[in-house]
């Protein structure tokens, strides 16, 4: 089913009528006669399953994918489907980050694509073109699926957690504040930077570095924030960016199942869990199910389709940019309180304004990577005496994130995420509403460095901040209902 593999001069033009023969409204014509096969390869494209115990279907999907990594894992280094060619698209456990997307709008679009051609060669390989990845729902189930953990299966791996346990990034209220994010790019941005990035370094050892692909339970992890984007896009009626700078860009180096170089436009990616693989619901945060990716009919199927194809105008406007503090060295293990020198006005928008038509989000943005990431930063606002210790339940708080990958002496190789936003908005009219955060006083905000392991390998590290300060941004209103 190449259907995805488009020609690589493919221009926008091309991209927008293009697409039109894989359109689902086939679905619906086919029955009466058509392009069978190609319909029939979409209505029984392969499910991506919610991992869990007690379900005959996860547990004959865990044997396939474990299988699929021995036979990866057995093919010669020079065969780009191997599992250590696979891993290298993403990066290398010593040298860094080498393809992938981080930090910029295509984390999503760049790791749906390195998923679907992952999976493609695991079927070819199995022979089980009904494959699907299971994926990791870390909101619901902290602990890996056990098959990770058996002592000498292919799917267990060296880590320090095999839990993300209690961790706050993963969290009903995190979760549910990131999905509500209606504006593509500050959802992308919040996704990554905390829940993302937080179980790569909760889970540690590969899974904190470039190389983190050599770890099984990436691609697991790596299917919950795809399943994250089409619960999003797809079940909560929330658009991507028709943007054609976006919807252009091209990578040419992932192969097919039988190794072929395939290309890819970060366009067609938005339409993946339409045509070639499926989703099996699951929930997340307060966000149940509402919609059942399994029982779509084919009219379902085509208002979705249409909605998705068609894409919204996304930007990320700053309607203000309240600065806390720049250039600022911290040390890891001493967190920081920063008082905000704002304008009475200033305060008032922040604390006052209207969380339907606007967020406010804290804005952190550091110079550089660490040298060492086994740790993630809570945010507070007005609690100067903040430290690992303060629960994440106290009425201060704020939100997490983490950094993935380290500074690495090599240099680096492409953008990393080091800057960060953590939607502030709850917890100011929380703050505002108990009397806790008046106009007439400083705000304040505090960094936490909280170590994932009990303590810091490197305490005394020291991290140069470049900015510290809110953002106000308007919500962006859908232009595509239903
Ligand atoms: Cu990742």
């Amino acid at each position: 089913m190449n259907h995805l593999d488009q020609p690589s001069d493919i221009s926008r033009r091309v991209f927008v009528k293009g697409l039109g023969f894989v359109s689902l409204s086939l679905v619906a014509s086919a029955m009466l006669g058509g392009c069978e096969q190609l319909i029939k390869d979409i209505q029984n494209r392969p499910v991506r399953r919610y991992l869990r115990t007690g379900s005959p279907e996860v547990q004959h999907t865990l044997d396939i994918y474990r299988e699929a990594v021995v036979r990866m894992k057995a093919l010669p280094a020079a065969d780009p489907r191997s599992w250590n060619a696979q891993a290298a698209l993403h990066g290398t456990v010593a040298g860094g980050f080498n393809l992938c997307q981080h930090g910029t709008p295509h984390f999503f679009s760049w790791h749906r694509a390195y998923l679907l051609y992952f999976e493609r060669i695991c079927q070819e390989l199995t022979g089980e073109k009904s494959f699907g990845l299971p994926y990791w729902n870390w909101n619901q189930q902290p602990a890996m699926h056990p098959a990770f953990l058996a002592p000498g299966s292919a799917l267990n791996h060296p880590r320090s957690s095999t839990t993300v346990g209690t961790n706050a990034a993963f969290g009903d209220p995190s979760m549910t504040t990131i999905l509500s994010d209606t504006n593509f790019f500050t959802f992308s941005s919040q996704l990554e930077g905390t829940p993302h990035n937080t179980a790569h370094v909760i889970v540690g050892m590969d899974m904190g570095t470039g190389g983190s692909p050599l770890d099984p339970i990436f691609w697991a992890h790596h299917g919950m924030v795809d399943y994250c984007w089409a619960k999003w896009n797809i079940e909560l009626h929330n658009d991507n960016p028709n943007d054609p700078t976006w919807i252009n860009t091209k990578w040419d180096y992932f192969v097919d199942g039988s190794g072929n170089p395939v290309s890819v436009i970060a366009g067609i990616t938005p339409l993946m869990p339409l045509l070639s693989y499926r989703y099996e619901s699951s929930t997340v945060g307060n966000y149940a199910t509402p919609i059942d990716m399994l029982k779509l009919s084919a009219q379902e199927a085509k208002t979705i389709e249409a909605r998705i194809r068609k894409g919204a105008e996304v930007r990320f406007d700053i309607k203000r940019r309240i600065p806390v503090a720049s250039n600022m060295p911290l040390r890891l293990d001493r967190p920081v309180s920063r008082p905000t020198r704002v304008a009475t006005a200033d305060l008032t928008a922040l604390l006052e304004s209207d969380a339907r038509r606007e967020r406010v989000f804290v804005n952190v943005d550091y110079a550089q990577l660490p040298m060492a990431n086994d740790f993630f930063v809570r945010v507070f606002v007005n609690l100067p005496e903040a430290n690992a210790q303060t629960p994440t339940s106290d009425i201060h708080y704020a939100g997490s994130y983490a950094f993935f990958g380290v500074h690495t002496l090599s240099g680096e190789s492409h953008h990393h995420k080091t800057d960060f936003i953590v939607d502030a908005t709850e917890t100011l009219k929380r703050l505002h509403r108990n009397g806790l955060a008046r106009t007439d006083q400083p705000l304040t905000v505090q960094l936490v460095a909280v170590p994932v392991a009990g303590k810091f390998r490197q305490p005394e590290m020291q991290l140069l901040l470049k900015n510290l300060g809110f953002i106000i941004a308007p919500v962006h209103v859908r232009t595509s209902p239903g």
